[in-house]
């Protein structure tokens, strides 16, 4: 069986010669920013996560690089199917940190109304990110039927499915790559194998020689990328972008990086997450890389450094004040969004709902009129 060779671009401070990663001076910096204020939104939820003012949090230290780099390669107009860990995607296309904030508080301006999990955001502007969905892998097949929606009415966007290690055990996975193949659909599957499926490392996860190889059953590319290189995931992203929207079809890559924090602010990694491992991956942050690039480059400064890592802390700060003090839903949107017209039976359970949380005084109608 062939190997697949492992894409990378940079070394410890330096691109590979002759390389093109077709960002201006300013993109670049862009991208170390976005990496930048995916730390800061960690850091602060993670505080917020361990005060009580907020349930739960994802962390993302360790995989910066990777959906950044990722996200670079689509425009706009692109659909993304994110995964759980994904909002530096939404950071890099200029989601600001106050919209997802209000998601983390689950208030009346979280777009589902704090009907989603902290951390499941959903953009249409000015990136369409989309729900992400909680039970693994389902997304998958939800990116694929969107591309092939664009394929048939001939229209030009490319979908990104991203997941982890783990979704490529689930069902969705192979039924996506699968009918991707079959109708050369323009989607791009990213597996970012960040070493672990919470506390079920990627040696459990599968008997192949990797994820990437893969591919090969569904008759579609499959390509491996340094994970922690923001510059070979683009380019490796950008190629399968290219790829999808010139009508060949879909690409699966396998970027290999790794989560240095826990699953989630639920889990405790030093339990099962050997130390000389963690200590390994440590070695290859991916924004310490970066900024050893920028630096090579002559773009970094210890000023610009200051002056983004202020910015980035200040916005977070600011955007988790902000929707703290933003009133939550009303009751009634329990039952909203979902029939055009209410059936009986749930608006009888509505007013129950309602009176009672009236009687007992620990609940107001809200500031939308009951829909009764
Ligand atoms: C169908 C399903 N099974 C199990 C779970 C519980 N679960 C949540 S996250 C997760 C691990 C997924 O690991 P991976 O795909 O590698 O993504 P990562 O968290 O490492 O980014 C599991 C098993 C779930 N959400 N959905
Ligand atoms: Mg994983």
């Amino acid at each position: 069986m062939t190997q697949i060779e492992s894409l990378s671009v940079l070394s410890s401070d330096n691109a590979a010669p002759g390389h093109a990663h077709g960002l201006t001076n300013d993109e670049l910096v862009k991208c170390y920013a976005a990496m930048l204020r995916v730390r800061a939104f960690d850091d602060i939820c993670m505080k917020l996560q361990r005060s009580g003012r907020i349930g739960f949090s994802i962390p993302n230290r360790g995989v910066e690089g990777c959906q950044v780099g990722a996200a670079s390669a689509f425009e706009k107009t692109d659909f993304l199917f994110p995964s759980y860990r994904d909002f530096g995607m939404a950071m890099l296309h200029g989601v600001p940190a106050v919209e997802m904030m209000h998601n983390m508080f689950g208030n009346s301006k979280d777009a589902a109304l704090g009907r989603q999990m902290p951390v499941h955001f959903s953009f249409t502007e000015p990136i369409k990110f989309f729900s992400i969905s909680s039970p693994i892998g389902t997304h998958l097949p939800q990116a694929v039927g969107a591309a092939r929606a664009f394929q048939a009415r001939g229209e030009k966007h490319v979908c990104l499915a991203s997941f982890g290690d783990g979704g490529t055990s689930s069902l969705g996975f192979h039924s996506a790559l699968n009918f991707a193949g079959v109708w050369k659909a323009p989607v791009v599957f990213l597996c970012q194998n960040n070493g672990w499926a919470i506390s079920l490392p990627s040696s459990g996860q599968t008997a192949s020689e990797s994820y990437a190889i893969k591919a090969k059953a569904y008759g579609i590319p499959g390509v491996k990328v340094d994970g922690n290189d923001l510059l070979a995931v683009r380019q490796a992203t950008r190629e399968a972008v290219a790829r999808a929207r010139a009508g060949e079809g879909p690409t699966l890559i396998e970027a290999e990086t790794y989560r240095m924090g826990g699953h989630s602010t639920s889990d405790d990694p030093t339990k099962y997450v050997p130390k000389e491992e963690l200590d390994k991956w440590e070695a290859k942050d991916p924004v310490n890389r970066f900024r050893r690039f920028l630096e090579h480059e002559g773009i970094w400064t210890p000023e610009l450094e200051e002056r983004l890592l202020q910015e980035a802390k200040d916005e977070v700060a600011e955007a988790a004040k902000i929707a703290e003090a933003t009133p939550k839903p009303g009751l009634e949107t329990v039952f909203s969004d979902v029939y055009a017209e209410m059936p009986d039976h749930l608006r009888a359970q509505g007013q129950s709902m309602f009176d009672l949380a009236a009687r007992r005084g620990d609940a107001a109608a809200g500031d939308g009129a009951f829909p009764l």
